[in-house]
């Protein structure tokens, strides 16, 4: 059976950061560890944009946008859903998470889930900590990983006997 393996991410990809301002001392923090891993692979900031939306609610939007633009491989979408003890939060949450799945489905470009939904401002804290301990840089690694899975499952189909 032929494994079908993404090969190491390049360079030659545009990514889109959407993040949401709300609670933005957390998100600050995302978008630096997002950046940090998108640099760390390479990418220029010239193929790199971030957008501003007011919360993980409105992040679903802002990734229809982008991903159905054909400009850019991936969407990484970035905020920080905190519960503190409202069932706001369920709604909040929920809709974000389901809407970017559908962005996602719906375009055939990555979507990744950057979004911490916690109990605790602390917890979010521990979550958006420097390198590896952060979850927007693990939202920017999936996102590159599955640029480059896609690209190689293309390749793949593209080579196939008809
Ligand atoms: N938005 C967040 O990103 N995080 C939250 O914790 C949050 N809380 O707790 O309410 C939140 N609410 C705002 C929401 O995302 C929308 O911006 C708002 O409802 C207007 O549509």
């Amino acid at each position: 059976m032929k494994e079908i393996k993404a090969s190491e991410p390049g360079r030659d990809m545009n990514i889109a950061v959407v993040a949401g301002r709300f609670n933005q001392f957390i998100v600050d923090q995302l978008v630096a560890g997002a950046q940090d891993a998108l640099g760390r692979q390479g990418i220029m900031e010239s193929r790199q944009a971030l957008v501003w939306v007011p919360g993980a609610f409105e992040l679903p939007l802002l990734a229809d946008q982008l991903a159905s633009s054909g400009k850019y491989d991936a969407v990484i979408a970035l905020g920080a859903v905190i519960r503190g003890g409202t069932p706001h939060f369920d709604y909040v949450a929920g809709e974000c998470a389901s809407g970017l799945t559908r962005v996602a489905l719906d375009h055939g470009v990555p979507v990744t889930f950057g979004v911490l939904t916690t109990d605790t401002v602390e917890q979010a804290l521990e979550r958006a900590g420097t390198g590896e301990g952060n979850k927007g840089f693990d939202a920017a690694v999936t996102a590159m990983e599955m640029v480059e899975t896609i690209r190689a499952v293309k390749k793949h189909l593209a080579g196939l006997p008809g």
